[in-house]
């Protein structure tokens, strides 16, 4: 029941989420502090041009999907959190080009994030629930999780490991559009990881694959394809407005309902391939 056609919405997305790291000439990071930690390249620069790219959400129903080659044979995969590849290859394949992680597990699992080997592979982006349309400064007095020692401590360990702050703005720019396309009102909590990742990945490719974000025929109440922890609101959510995500990127699907059901596949163009 969205509002808006499929085109427009493509447009809306396109034109009005801004989707940029934190740089060293933003607001309270332009220090002499922060310059040392911030990456000298951009996020555009880092990756290059990519063609065709997957999304690989953690849910449950990629266990025995065996879309592990599939995943594979784009030219970059985005995971999320602590999403393994150890031991689940042959479902979630094992490129990972980008891991989206939130402020959560940056700094409440600190430990394991300073340690554990997952998480030393590409590029790192960590981002946090901002105040709603807060500017930068406000959000850096007071972020939902204070991430910036943990982050600080990881780029000191790993300065050669590509790690970005995404800028909170777009958060909120997403969010105002999935509100004003849906019927209901929506919570403003900010949108998952997951819908998150997969606007970045569409500034960054020409085509993107998501993968059992909308979920298949193994569709179930499990919560991660990695853990025995069974939850339904995992799938819908409860602080973040999941389902009015999922009701807005099966709107702007451009693939079919079979690849949705056997393959858990949604098919959505890049910025660049979306003209108005
Ligand atoms: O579970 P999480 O998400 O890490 O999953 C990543 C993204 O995959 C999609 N997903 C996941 C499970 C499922 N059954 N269906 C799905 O569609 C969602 O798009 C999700 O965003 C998050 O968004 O950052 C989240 O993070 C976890 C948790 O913080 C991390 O895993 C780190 O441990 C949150 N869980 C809790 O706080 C308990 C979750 O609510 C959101």
């Amino acid at each position: 029941t969205a509002k808006l056609s499929p085109e427009k919405l493509l447009c809306q997305l396109r034109d009005r989420v801004n989707v940029t790291m934190i740089q060293g000439s933003d607001g309270p990071f332009d220090t002499s502090e922060w310059q040392q930690y911030l990456p000298g390249k951009s996020l555009n620069e880092t990756v290059g041009r990519l063609g065709r790219c997957a999304v690989v959400s953690s849910a449950g129903s990629l266990k025995s999907s065996h879309l592990g080659q599939e995943i594979d044979s784009h030219d970059a995969v985005l995971r999320f959190n602590g999403a393994p590849i150890k031991g689940f290859q042959e479902d979630v394949g094992q490129k990972t080009t980008i891991r989206l992680v939130n402020s959560q597990l940056v700094t409440v699992d600190e430990q394991q994030f300073l340690r554990e080997a997952l998480y030393n592979t590409g590029i790192l982006i960590v981002w946090d629930p901002a105040p709603y349309h807060a500017e930068i400064h406000e959000w850096y007095r007071k972020p939902d999780y204070n991430f910036f020692e943990s982050y600080k401590s990881y780029r000191s360990t790993h300065p050669e490991q590509p790690f970005y702050i995404l800028n909170p703005k777009m958060q909120w720019q997403l969010w105002d559009i999935l509100q004003e396309n849906s019927m209901e009102h929506i919570q403003p909590n900010p949108p998952s990881s997951g819908m998150l990742g997969i606007v970045i990945m569409m500034t960054l490719c020409d085509e993107v694959h998501v993968y059992e974000f909308l979920p298949s025929k193994r569709q179930t109440d499990i919560c991660h394809y990695y853990q025995k922890f069974h939850d339904r609101a995992c799938t819908m959510g409860a602080y973040h407005p999941l389902l009015f995500e999922k009701n807005l990127v099966k709107h702007i699907n451009q693939g079919t309902d079979e690849d949705i059901y056997t393959h858990g596949k949604v098919i959505l163009p890049g910025f660049r391939n979306v003209h108005c």
